[in-house]
């Protein structure tokens, strides 16, 4: 159920320049205008400006950009993701953040956020720069009942999820690099990191990481990944709103996630190919030592990666990266 708050946030955005009177707030939200007033402090004090003008009402100045639980909660529009959220100004990493909090049992659908991570990583210990309050950088706890080996599924799930929010924005194609990796123009502009907890057929829970590059300047990508990291100001040469974004995001995953274990991954995997970067093309691909080169056909019913073998029938590979 949409909170008090949330429904007086949406109140005062739809009225956008106007003001509302706080005897029009009252009677809408069924509270007392003391109240009423008691919400507007709050709201300050998490970083939106409101001006209060006498005999006229209130009205939204600016939103927050400050990300916390309560500018996320506002407005988000979700059943159980994000129903728990936990943030943070610094942590080492929010998977180890959120791999403790499902321990201590946290629920389903719980959220660890931070501005910034200090050992933020990627996939095979590899590290994934966040710079503070430039990204979302953020885990998810899930404890779905799908057997361990349809996890990478999760994975795949996620980055359609994100690419068909990014594609509602003008300007932005995303592409999907299988398995984790969102490009825009060819370059990643976020990575997914799904870990999970299981028995020999059960999962305790899941915790899956996304890290997107939001308002990073040229300047502010580490020189190593230059040439194959981008963000969402440095293609499109904007600020973008950080938690209009998280609450997107949540959004269309708690849907996807939904239709996942309704329907199973025949839907995820339509969707997916939409995006699928280089289907159709040849492509290198590599697993530890072992290199090859062949045809990407496309996903199969499992997520696996099909490619055109030697003798011309697809392969399915289930753990390599594709060059760039
Ligand atoms: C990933 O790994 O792409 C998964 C990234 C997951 C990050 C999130 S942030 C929230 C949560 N908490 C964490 O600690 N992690 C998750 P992988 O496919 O292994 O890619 C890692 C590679 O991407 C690195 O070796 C770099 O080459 C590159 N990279 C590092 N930081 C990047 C960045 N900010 N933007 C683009 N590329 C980056």
């Amino acid at each position: 159920m949409e909170s008090t708050r949330s429904k007086l946030i949406r109140l005062l955005a739809d009225a956008k320049e106007s003001y509302i009177s706080g005897q029009q707030l009252s009677e809408q939200l069924h509270i007392s205008r003391t109240a009423i007033w008691k919400h507007m402090k709050e709201l300050e004090k998490d970083g939106y400006v409101i001006e209060a003008k006498p005999k006229t009402g209130y009205r939204i100045k600016k939103f927050s950009g400050n990300v916390s639980s309560n500018t996320i909660t506002w407005g988000l529009n979700t059943l159980w993701i994000g129903k728990e959220i936990i943030h943070k100004p610094t942590v080492t990493s929010t998977q180890v953040v959120a791999h403790q909090a499902a321990r201590d049992n946290s629920p389903h659908g719980t959220v660890v956020i931070a501005d910034e991570q200090s050992s933020g990583r990627g996939r095979m210990e590899r590290v994934w720069h966040s710079k503070k309050g430039k990204g979302v950088w953020m885990s998810i706890i899930l404890r779905p009942n799908i057997p361990p080996y349809m996890a990478p599924q999760l994975t795949l799930m996620t980055a359609t999820a994100i690419a068909e929010v990014l594609d509602q924005y003008d300007g932005i194609q995303p592409n999907i690099k299988w398995p984790n990796d969102i490009l825009i123009q060819n370059k990643k502009v976020a990575g997914i990191l799904t870990e999970m907890q299981a028995e020999q057929d059960r999962i305790q829970y899941v915790v899956v990481g996304i890290g997107l590059n939001v308002n990073q300047d040229n300047t502010e990508i580490p020189d190593a990944i230059h040439y194959r990291a981008t963000s969402l100001k440095m293609e499109t040469e904007k600020e973008w709103p950080i938690i209009e974004l998280v609450q997107k995001i949540l959004e269309g995953l708690e849907k996807e996630y939904e239709s996942f274990l309704k329907k199973g991954f025949g839907d995820v995997k339509s969707k997916w190919e939409n995006y699928g970067f280089r289907i159709g093309e040849m492509i290198s691909l590599h697993s530890g030592t072992e290199k090859k080169e062949a045809v990407f056909l496309g996903i199969a019913e499992d997520g696996a990666l099909l490619i055109e073998s030697s003798k011309g029938e697809a392969e399915k590979i289930y753990s390599a990266e594709i060059d760039w």
